[in-house]
């Protein structure tokens, strides 16, 4: 059960007494669930499963470079997140992920790394899935091709936004504040919500290009590691971010 989930059988019981006891329905939303981020929609604080198993991506992604990835560098990313928070005060049951990330410039640099590499990877996850399709379709394609003239277009820039990225760091399609979309790309593990990145706005689609993403299949030719990973792509998630965005 995630953490999201108990938080809401927490709520319902403990708001089912209050009702009762006051004779009205009452329709205070947790913290956690605002309207602008949607408790559905939330990253919380902690590593939630993945949701194929290790061998559902190949062979773009290799099983042993899934395990590695997730249940060392990302289980690392959640662990050393809950340690600044726990350092610097944060009060995970209380407090949305997304708010620590876009006030990141007033906490460490821990928070920054941790906290960004875990949103990154619990968003990264869910970017994918085995058996994909290999286009959007819908809205979120109609606004591709009118942002950008083609989906080939955008996939060109956003693979070059992989690529040209020196070292580590992540390739993104973003809603941007004036509704727009656009393709960029952060280093380490910064992302858009942060407010010291150039890049800003609402991550609709993530690439992990740091080497571990990769190395064992595609050693140094990260270029072919993201002309594969188009094929698993999971659009109907991105479509999701899209519409609520
Ligand atoms: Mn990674």
């Amino acid at each position: 059960m995630s953490k999201h989930d108990q938080g809401r059988r927490a709520f319902i019981k403990t708001t089912g007494k209050a009702g009762v006891a006051a004779g009205i329905a009452l329709t205070v939303l947790p913290s956690w669930a605002s309207a602008e981020t949607g408790s559905r929609f939330a990253t919380g604080f902690t590593q939630q499963p993945l949701p194929y198993d290790y061998k559902g991506l190949e062979p773009v992604i290799d099983a042993m470079t899934m395990e590695i990835h997730y249940s060392k560098h990302a289980a690392a990313y959640a662990k050393n997140l809950a340690d600044a928070c726990v350092a610097e005060k944060v009060d995970t049951n209380n407090t949305k992920l997304e708010d620590v990330l876009r006030n990141i410039s007033k906490y460490s640099p821990k928070m920054r790394n941790n906290g960004g590499g875990h949103y990154n990877h619990e968003l990264f996850w869910q970017c994918m899935k085995p058996g994909a399709m290999p286009k959007p379709q819908g809205t979120l394609a109609a606004a591709i091709n009118s942002s950008f003239g083609s989906f080939e277009a955008f996939a060109t820039q956003f693979g070059d936004a992989g690529k040209n990225r020196f070292g580590s760091g992540w390739a993104w399609l973003v809603l941007n504040a004036d509704k727009k979309l656009v393709v960029g790309s952060t280093p380490n593990q910064d992302n858009p919500l942060m407010d010291i990145s150039d890049l800003k706005g609402m991550p609709l689609l993530g690439l992990d290009v740091w080497e571990h993403a990769y190395y064992l299949k595609y050693q140094n030719k990260r270029p072919d590691y993201i002309n594969n990973w188009w094929n698993i792509v999971n659009w109907d998630f991105v479509q999701t971010r899209f519409d609520r965005g």
